[in-house]
């Protein structure tokens, strides 16, 4: 699957915009085929958005089950002869997808892209109906796991299950023969660059592949026939942390002469690995500073916004980050091309958070449950897991920024299960893209002695909250205990990144003497840890959670959701930020 774009050979057309819109909390909808007419009673929402805050209502907002979206799209003329596909970046949870009468496509996972060849449904020239009902239902068997008790939803992560279309919904044409899959590898030795590149093309029997690499001025500086091939680039301007240089791998299908379809990918020059106990890119030691980081915002829930994408990238460069963790799914592409294009650092997580039952008894006061298991997360939840780390890996491969896989958030790690569960997915993660180190977030349950998952993993990544959730208030302890667990982790010779530490703070809440939930306190607890980390040579990373305050369900341990943001959720500063400036860029706050 290839995103759409504009070309030669090719044309979109983005659906955004408002869209009809009808809660079917009862599950009528499916039954009764309001695919098959208007939909009735409906009201606008905009897409993307999540549909949970925009009405301000608690139907919308406590809705479980399906919601009907839909709207008509004229096919534009000039397609007559070509292809047209429908594709959605993200519908979350699940979705079915009609265009006019007729299903077309059906996907599980909510935040990975599908699309369906709708060319027999769609006629150059005519307005077409296109409906869709997304599910926001959790279960055993998806990613993340949930159940539904009395009607409503539980689940067990630690943010607001915003659903509906949370990014862009797109119509576009292909020639009929048309590249559909593109792989590069990018390799480095010396000042000479490798670009290893496969592809996969449909109803293209008989016709040639053509790669063309340009640099960012449009200079031609390598190219290769064939369907897969290498290209190799002398004097190379790799792509680097903070310098998102990228080349331009133009890649053809060709009749003779004839280019029957074109598609452009950038192309960052880099390589990743893991030595000892350090994170090498582009050979080098890398030190990860930065965030875990949500897609949230006031209204629009979890809808992708281009404004916040360059803002929250603008405040985190302001802080000196040089990289973030899509905690706790993947986020949009969009985010993903602005970090290769400005050397930002990603790494890049499934949406498999919340498999961890034991947290969920303590946290939420749930009945002790085994996680892993024929009547909790089984065979099907697993699968499930599986589907999401392919899709997620296929999305993301080519984005020079990705330098690291998380297959999970806080899972289960110290069971028999949890291994069994794991260790196939790990060997996927592998398989799927040996280019790349494959990590998993670790939780304080599982400390180093208890945890087993971290054998499968190249990097040790840990979420830690030594001052907050044990020895609360009390950071002479907490940098003691903390201290004691980094030493032991690091004698596993593995880079450790620290993928969340932190404390929150409502944002205006000052002390003299530090208390929990004043902005001091948050301060001094990352203080504290800074110095821990400090004194630890394998820490190679320190992500704060949170980048933001963001929404949760309801709880006696939030205040209007999680405050563990270094900005609030309206992106102001907290005092944290100013403290964050001064270590990652070793200057003191302007003005
Ligand atoms: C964690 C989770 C994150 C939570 C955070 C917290 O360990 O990974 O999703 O929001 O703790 O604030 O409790």
């Amino acid at each position: 699957m290839l995103r759409p774009q504009d070309g030669p050979t090719r044309e979109t057309k983005r659906l955004d915009g408002l869209w009809a819109f009808r809660l079917d909390a009862a599950g009528e909808g499916r039954g009764a085929g309001w695919w098959r007419s208007r939909l009735a009673d409906a009201r606008e929402v905009p897409v993307p958005a999540s549909y949970d805050d925009v009405f301000a209502d608690a139907e919308a907002r406590d809705h479980v089950g399906d919601a009907w979206y839909q709207t008509t799209v004229r096919v534009p003329r000039g397609w007559a002869g070509q292809r047209v596909v429908l594709r959605f970046d993200a519908a979350t949870h699940r979705a079915v997808v009609w265009v006019g009468d007729v299903e077309v496509a059906r996907h599980e996972g909510g935040y990975t892209p599908f699309e369906a060849d709708v060319t027999a449904h769609a006629r150059p020239g005519e307005a077409v109906r296109v409906t869709v009902v997304v599910d926001n239902r959790l279960s055993w068997d998806s990613v993340p796991p949930g159940v539904v008790e009395d009607g409503k939803q539980v689940y067990f992560h630690d943010f607001y299950n915003y659903a509906g279309l949370h990014r862009s919904v797109w119509l576009s044409s292909t020639p009929h023969a048309h590249l559909d899959d593109v792989t590069v590898v990018t390799g480095l030795t010396g000042t000479t660059g490798t670009v290893e590149y496969r592809t996969g093309a449909g109803g293209a029997e008989g016709l040639g592949t053509r790669a063309v690499l340009r640099d960012d001025d449009g200079t031609e500086v390598a190219r290769a026939e064939g369907a897969t091939g290498v290209l190799t680039v002398a004097d190379v301007h790799p792509w680097r942390p903070g310098e998102g240089h990228l080349y331009e791998l133009e890649l053809a299908l060709t009749d003779g002469p004839d280019v029957v379809d074109s598609y452009r990918l950038p192309v960052g020059v880099r390589t990743v690995e893991v030595r000892g106990t350090q994170f090498l890119i582009n050979g080098e030691p890398f030190s990860f500073t930065g965030f875990g980081k949500h897609e949230d915002l006031p209204v629009r829930g979890k809808g992708h916004d281009d404004v916040f994408l360059v803002h929250d990238a603008a405040l985190m460069a302001w802080t000196g980050a040089n990289s973030f963790r899509t905690a706790h799914y993947p986020h949009a592409e969009e985010v993903l091309d602005h970090a290769d294009r400005h050397g930002i650092v990603v790494i890049s997580e499934t949406a498999a958070v919340g498999q961890n039952l034991g947290l969920a008894a303590v946290a939420l006061g749930r009945p002790a449950q085994p996680t892993f298991s024929a009547a909790t997360i089984g065979e099907a939840g697993q699968a499930t897991h599986a589907r999401a780390l392919r899709e997620l890996v296929e999305r993301d491969r080519n984005h020079p920024s990705v330098v690291l896989w998380s297959i999970a958030n806080e899972p289960e790690s110290d069971t028999d299960e949890a291994c069994a569960h794991f260790e196939p997915l790990f060997a996927l993660a592998r398989e799927l893209d040996p280019s790349r180190p494959v990590g998993f977030a670790n939780m304080m349950f599982s400390p180093h002695g208890r945890d087993r998952l971290h054998a499968y993993a190249d990097v040790v990544m840990l979420n830690r909250y030594y001052g907050w959730y044990r020895h609360t208030g009390d950071l002479a302890a907490a940098e003691a205990a903390l201290q004691a667990e980094l030493e032991a982790w690091a004698t596993e010779g593995k880079p450790i990144i620290v993928t969340e530490y932190g404390a929150d703070a409502v944002a205006g809440l000052h002390q003299v003497v530090p208390m929990p939930w004043s902005e001091e306190y948050q301060v001094e607890l990352l203080e504290m840890a800074h110095r821990v980390f400090d004194r630890i040579d394998a820490v190679v990373g320190e992500h704060v959670w949170a980048f933001a305050d963001f929404a949760t369900g309801p709880g006696t341990g939030r205040v209007d959701g999680n405050r563990k943001g270094v900005f609030t959720r309206d992106r102001r500063p907290k005092a944290a930020a100013q403290l964050l400036r001064r270590r990652w860029r070793g200057e003191d706050p302007p003005g």
